[in-house]
């Protein structure tokens, strides 16, 4: 059976999943932004549907000054004894931690810290009731073992394998299977030299024997192939005994610059006659591939047009930082998403009124109806697409000397200007947002009148590549006063964002 990767497009980095009888649930890492570690659920390894967040309290998730990228990195999810388990690093917060539920759409458990090196932590529940903990750290992969009440160790951490002699070994995936211990590990750090490694034991403390064929998953020699940076991976088994990885990789749109985040590729899993897995086609993966999946099983399409008129958010949408309550209400204007915009930007290291979602087709379409009558200059409310606080851009409507106007802004780096202004009268005024791999069109309307659109940005000035960090674009809506609160909200009628 062919299917098309990435099973998940946009930024969902670092995939972990796990197997109940005939469901798959799949976290991914969330940075900055609220809540945090997206679940996603799926019947046939390649259509998913987001559940739930594991950690959607503050108290799961304090992000009070977290810089870009900072946050939550690479999470495990487990499954044992009718629990779920989600393992991660808020970074540098209070480092590991795990969190549990019955129900992996949530709500999940309060936080149980674990005071092991580095990043990257996964669980092991071995037959035996001993539960691993495993994390890179200095040289290489650490394990301890732990009481998975309380997260004390049973036995203190100790290095267990240097690698194959790549940077960066992390990402360590413990697996029994039969009568071995596969320890399986990223190298190469998350870019264009990354790489999945994989050793074997008969003890879980090793000593680890690498596999010959090492890597067994990477794209580092297949300079120019659409897929980029494949590692990072998580195996598991279907209910009909087939193997299979998901791991991360990039699209780059144009040279070495891709923008909408690492994303999450499946790929079928074979063994060979000594035992070691062979991922995809002897270590590659393709935007189309082929393998014996489970039935398909489609979920219904996402409707283009969030309407805003339920009494929750739907999970699309996401906060930067901890957001605060008085900034954003679907009650007070029901039927619309009021942003209250504060003294906070979007260049601050903070939570500014913002609501956005992953843009996770590089070619799509991105409107929204706003009303914002403001008369206070330097007031602004629009739609945004933001890769971190000094690489964003938006179309807005603002206030200058008393009047409001239609802008364009790009912020890359230090330099953040307008590109483009019209000054308009008041009324709702349609923003539009079209995205084509390379590029970014933002254009306006008035009423029911034709888009003007005003100014064209390069894709390439939000990629990873020149903004830094792990995340992807978002598209957001946002509000701010620019140092001091806007007195007048934005409200937003609908949201649209639809592939193209
Ligand atoms: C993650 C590390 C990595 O912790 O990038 O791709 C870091 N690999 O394993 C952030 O996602």
């Amino acid at each position: 059976m062919k299917y098309a990767n990435p099973v998940i497009p946009g930024f969902h980095p670092d995939p972990s999943l796990c197997r109940v009888g005939e469901d798959f649930y799949l976290v991914t890492s969330s940075f900055e932004y609220f809540p945090g570690v997206p679940v996603y659920h799926s019947r046939d390894l390649v259509h998913w549907r987001a559940i739930g967040h594991c950690l959607s309290r503050p108290t799961q998730l304090p992000l009070t000054g977290v810089a870009a990228s900072k946050g939550i990195w690479a999470p495990t999810i487990r499954h044992h004894d009718g629990r779920f388990y989600m393992v991660t690093t808020n970074m540098p917060d209070k480092g590991h931690l795990y969190v549990h539920a019955d129900d992996p759409a949530g709500e999940w458990s309060e936080p149980i810290h674990v005071d092991q090196c580095g990043i990257d932590p996964s669980l092991l529940f071995d037959e035996d009731g001993s539960v691993y903990f495993s994390s890179n750290g200095p040289g290489g992969i650490w394990q301890s073992r732990i009481d998975i009440a309380t997260g004390q160790y049973l036995d203190k951490p100790r290095r267990i394998w240097a690698g194959t002699g790549g940077s960066h070994p992390e990402a360590p995936h413990l697996y029994r299977i039969g009568e071995a211990y596969y320890l399986m590990i990223a190298e190469g750090g998350t870019e264009y030299g990354h790489m999945e490694t994989i050793a074997r034991a008969d003890n879980p403390w090793g000593p680890f024997e690498p596999c010959p064929r090492n890597p067994i998953l990477s794209h580092r020699d297949r300079g120019g192939h659409p897929i980029q940076a494949t590692g990072h991976a998580d195996l598991v088994q279907d209910a009909a005994g087939n193997w299979w990885a998901v791991c991360l990789g990039i699209r780059p749109s144009s040279h070495r610059a891709h923008h909408i985040g690492r994303e999450t590729f499946l790929a079928p899993v074979t063994w060979d006659a000594e035992g070691w897995p062979v991922i995809g086609n002897d270590g590659t993966i393709e935007l189309e591939m082929a393998g014996p999946l489970p039935p398909a099983h489609r979920w219904p399409a996402e409707p283009t047009r969030d309407e805003f008129d339920g009494p929750r958010l739907g999970l699309a949408w996401n906060f930067l930082r901890n957001p605060y309550a008085d900034d954003w209400s679907l009650t007070e204007r029901p039927g619309w998403l009021r942003l209250k915009g504060s003294a906070v930007t979007l260049d601050d290291v903070d939570s500014p009124a913002f609501v956005g979602r992953r843009q996770q087709h590089r070619a799509c379409r991105a409107a929204t109806l706003l009303e914002f009558d403001t008369d206070q200059d330097d007031s602004e409310a629009g739609l945004t697409a933001y890769m971190n606080d000094r690489h964003h851009y938006e179309i807005a409507v603002a206030c200058r000397q008393g009047r409001r106007e239609l802008i364009v802004r790009r912020t890359i780096g230090r330099l953040s200007a307008v590109v483009a202004r019209r000054a308009i009268g008041g009324g709702p005024v349609r923003l539009e947002l079209q995205a084509e791999p390379a590029e970014y069109r933002f254009g306006f309307a008035l009423g029911d009148g034709p888009t003007e659109w005003l100014a064209v940005g390069e894709t390439r000035y939000l990629a990873s590549e020149v903004a830094g960090g792990f995340t992807g674009v978002y598209l957001a809506l946002y509000a701010t006063g620019h140092g001091r609160p806007c007195p007048a909200p934005a409200d937003f009628d609908w949201f649209d964002y639809e592939g193209t």
